[in-house]
């Protein structure tokens, strides 16, 4: 049985998890508005997998006996100053929800409820891969100019769905 304490950082991280899959749902519109198709489809899918990732801590904390309570999710940004901009807001978003996932492993050690432990160290190393991602799309779109940026729409089309 997980401890109540555990149980509330959890369901708060789920709605982290939400609020994440709003976000990038909320660019993808944006960014398809805009005429970015290829940028766009890539943001969509990240949003997918932001919720179910929110359910794979839904369905972990039910497993261990503990209660999910949704929560109200906040409203999310409508707008953006520029394509590099939507994805450095993302890089963002990523960089303070690996800090988040970082503290719910350490009190699963301080209370040493290792199974808690390990089902969150996975989102510690899928972390590393999502700054990885973000912060490599980042980079490229400060190497380059305009043209760069009608390549790389073109390239982030051809993310497979989940
Ligand atoms: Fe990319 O955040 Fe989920 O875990």
């Amino acid at each position: 049985m997980i401890t109540s304490k555990l149980q509330k950082i959890i369901n708060d991280q789920i709605t982290a998890e939400l609020w994440s899959s709003n976000l990038y749902l909320q660019m993808s519109y944006f960014l398809k508005h805009q005429g970015w198709d290829g940028f766009a489809h890539w943001m969509k899918v990240h949003s997918d997998e932001e919720r179910e990732h929110a359910t794979r801590m839904a369905d972990y904390l039910t497993d261990r006996g503990g209660q999910v309570k949704l929560q109200m999710v906040n409203l999310v940004p409508e707008g953006w100053g520029s394509v590099p901009e939507v994805f450095e807001h993302s890089l963002n978003q990523e960089k303070m929800v690996s800090k988040m996932i970082d503290k719910i492993v350490l009190h699963a050690i301080e209370e040493q409820d290792f199974a808690t432990e390990n089902f969150f160290r996975t989102f510690v190393d899928e972390q590393v891969e999502e700054e990885a991602l973000f912060s490599g799309i980042v980079d490229k779109m400060k190497n380059s100019g305009d043209t760069g940026l009608l390549f790389l729409d073109s390239v982030l089309a051809k993310r497979p769905s989940e």
